[in-house]
């Protein structure tokens, strides 16, 4: 039998939380034979709702769950973790500036990035999920010097989700036969959704999802902007924003990280730039990675036309924004 690995999450009493870690214990994220013990951490004020998802998780029987930890300190709960899942963060509230949000997120990102660095098991994978993912994932790469930032990324994983969901609800065909769509950048209404190396398979062999769809206009407008604006239109219907879809497409990130993507398969990471298609280096941005033994790669050689150019540009210069906002709240 595998020995268990240890999973954190954090902000584990929230709504993505609560989706998320039976997901995890039930072999979702790490697969049916591989033991998990899992370290939830939330802060004070959600310390008994936290203990409520405990006693659930018992409840449930998982046969995977060997063990969990269920704390408000932050550094019993990133002892010894092989993957950590950073989803508690301070929410945007009506009315708050950007650089209040912010400021609160860097400084929570920052000493929690100090405990992994400490305490964390050698090699540990991070995935921040808690907006604004990006930065909150280069905030945390800058304050844990010792982790590999190739170990530290941030989940866009949910926009490709739901850009293949467009393009399957589209053309009438099964999500699982269609492929290699993008998002680029921010996890944000910045981010571009690209199906320009996108394909589906069908009776007829491989085609091109522009070839399949024949609507330039809607590719290039709609389906873009649908994609963008997905988490709105969640928080429009359901009350509260995305967190089964959350939940799920963080264990797609993870699984596929580890166990590798299929030949011939790329998905939508964020990961530190290394300038690759002239994004400036030393961002977090999402791009088409491929992965092998642990590792994620960017995928290189992509034709980017003009009209993707701009798009690039442009979510990168909100990264950049960001990223120099963050900084101004460290001083
Ligand atoms: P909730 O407000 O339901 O849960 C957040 C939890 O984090 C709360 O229990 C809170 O007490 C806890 N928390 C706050 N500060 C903490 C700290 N310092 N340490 C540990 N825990 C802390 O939000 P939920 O809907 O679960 O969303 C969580 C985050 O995911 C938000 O930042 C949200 O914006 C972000 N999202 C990111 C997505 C992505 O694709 N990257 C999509 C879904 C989601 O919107």
């Amino acid at each position: 039998a595998k020995d268990p690995v240890r999973v954190l999450v954090t902000g584990a009493a929230g709504q993505i939380g609560y989706a998320l870690v039976p997901m995890i214990a039930r072999g979702v994220m790490l697969g049916a034979d591989q033991p998990v013990i899992l370290h939830m951490l939330d802060i004070p004020p959600a310390a008994e709702a936290l203990s409520g998802v405990k006693m659930e998780l018992v409840d449930a029987a998982f046969p995977l769950l060997k063990g969990v930890v269920a704390t408000t300190d932050v550094v019993e709960a990133c002892k010894g973790v092989n993957i950590a899942v950073m989803v508690g963060g301070f929410p945007r509230k009506e009315g708050m500036e950007r650089k209040d949000v912010m400021s609160k997120n860097v400084s929570i990102y920052k000493s929690q990035a100090s405990a992994l660095e400490a305490h964390a098991a050698a090699n540990c994978k991070v995935l921040v999920v808690a907006n604004p993912a990006n930065t909150n994932a280069l905030i945390l790469k800058e304050f844990a010097p010792s982790i590999p930032e190739k170990n530290i990324t941030c989940l866009t994983r949910l926009d490709h989700n739901r850009a293949l969901g467009q393009v399957s609800e589209r053309l009438s065909v099964q999500i699982s036969d269609v492929k290699n769509v993008i998002i680029w950048g921010n996890h944000s209404s910045t981010q571009y959704p690209d199906v320009t190396h996108a394909t589906v398979k069908t009776s007829a062999g491989e085609k091109t999802v522009r070839e399949l769809v024949a609507d330039d206009a809607w590719l290039n407008g709609e389906f873009i902007s649908t994609v963008q604006q997905r988490g709105a239109a969640i928080i429009k219907a359901r009350k509260f924003s995305s967190a089964l879809s959350a939940a799920s497409s963080a264990c797609d990130h993870i699984r596929d990280w580890v166990v590798g993507t299929p030949e011939g398969t790329w998905v939508s990471m964020g990961v530190y730039s290394d300038g690759s298609y002239d994004v400036p280096a030393g961002l977090i941005y999402s791009f088409p990675v491929t992965c092998k033994n642990g590792e994620w790669s960017i995928v290189q050689g992509l034709s980017i036309d003009d009209f993707s150019r701009n798009k690039l540009n442009k979510t990168a210069e909100e990264l950049s924004e960001e990223k120099a906002l963050a900084y101004s709240c460290l001083a």
